[in-house]
């Protein structure tokens, strides 16, 4: 498994996050990392590869351009205005209002965004951007040569959508992962999402097409964040019909019942015939995970791996939630070690 991470996340450290009614330091935070790139090299996954800054054309053939100047420019906006403090999106365009964009700043983050917790930062568009050339790198070097990737992404990406960011994410990795797989001779890539959260951004960029196919298992909306996404009669559309399956499950679901669900959607990858895979890891399924409700134990997290690993296809994982920061490096370890069967 060739691990592919980068520094630069340590520029994104948002102050503070509203949860449940009280202002907290964010659950995504750079101890995430360290408690990651610490469990690797206890593996033995000792060597890091860096990667060169991902191009315009492969964010552009995710994002909206409008979106990706927007997060380029938001911090040096928001502070020629005079504020210094955390971005934090309060104001958001629902049901019926105007969805012309603003040209105040402050208007613009509540166009670009879908969720308040995801605060922008000075180094947030730095690290984002760093992220993304990781998922990118790991992508070409993965077709390359056939040997699996993972990409230590931090901020992660499954929510960030065409055209807006939000879910602690900002541009959308594991899609460009799979974009980069398409560009460098894949012909159908299948994104399979474990986070405990639907990844409604992945699903919304690849909603038309039948060259992804995104599969997700995740904490049913009608429960859980992102609240209006993921639901099992979310299937594709136009062109891409059938191209997405989601598996919503009940909270407090047990590894059994979970794995039924990832065997599924392994199943439908099969089906569509796919020749490449992208995993969007979160290991916020781990029965401690303290804003999740799925009961996988550390030990179940192998069990990922070696299922994913039955695919036999160049595949790059990326990195999601997980917020058990004490657990997280053994739960993404065990993924990565049933994977290559160690
Ligand atoms: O996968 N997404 C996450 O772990 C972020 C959830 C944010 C909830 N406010
Ligand atoms: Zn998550």
């Amino acid at each position: 498994m060739r691990v592919f991470a980068s520094d630069a996340h340590r520029a994104h450290f948002p102050a503070g996050e509203i949860y449940n009614g009280e202002l907290v330091r964010p659950f995504e935070c750079p101890e995430r990392w360290d408690h990651i790139d610490d469990a690797l090299t206890a593996a033995g996954m000792t060597e890091r590869h860096d990667a060169a800054a991902v191009g315009v054309d492969r964010l552009a053939a995710v994002h909206d351009p409008a979106f990706v100047d927007f997060l380029t420019h938001a911090w040096d906006e928001w502070t020629a205005q005079g504020h210094d403090g955390d971005m934090i999106p309060t104001c958001f365009p629902a049901r019926r209002m105007n969805q012309r964009i603003p040209a105040d700043i402050d208007g613009r983050l509540g166009y670009f965004a879908f969720a308040a917790e995801t605060s922008i930062m000075s180094g947030t568009w730095s690290a984002a951007l760093a992220a993304a050339s990781l998922a990118n790198e790991a992508a070409v070097r993965t077709i390359a040569d056939g040997e699996p990737s993972f990409a230590l992404c931090r901020p992660p990406g499954h929510h960030a959508s065409i055209d807006f960011f939000g879910g602690y994410c900002y541009l959308n990795n594991a899609a460009i992962a799979a974009e980069t797989m398409l560009a460098e001779g894949a012909e159908r890539v299948a994104v399979i999402d474990v986070d405990f959260h639907h990844g409604n951004g992945t699903q919304d960029i690849f909603w038309t097409r039948q060259d992804v196919f995104f599969g997700s298992v995740h904490g049913d909306p009608a429960h859980e964040f992102p609240h209006f996404s993921g639901y099992a009669d979310e299937a594709g559309g136009g062109d891409g019909e059938g191209a997405t399956v989601n598996r919503p499950l009940a909270p407090g679901t047990d590894a059994s019942t979970w794995f039924a669900a990832l065997d599924d959607l392994i199943d439908h990858a099969v089906g569509h015939g796919v020749d490449a895979l992208v995993v969007s890891l979160g290991v916020d399924t781990y029965e401690n995970d303290p804003i999740s409700s799925f009961r996988l134990a550390s030990a179940d997290f192998a069990g990922i791996g070696e299922r994913l690993a039955g695919l036999d296809v160049p595949t790059v994982y990326c990195m999601e939630g997980g917020y058990a920061v004490a657990e997280i490096g053994t739960n993404v370890v065990n993924v990565l070690r049933g994977h290559v069967g160690v």
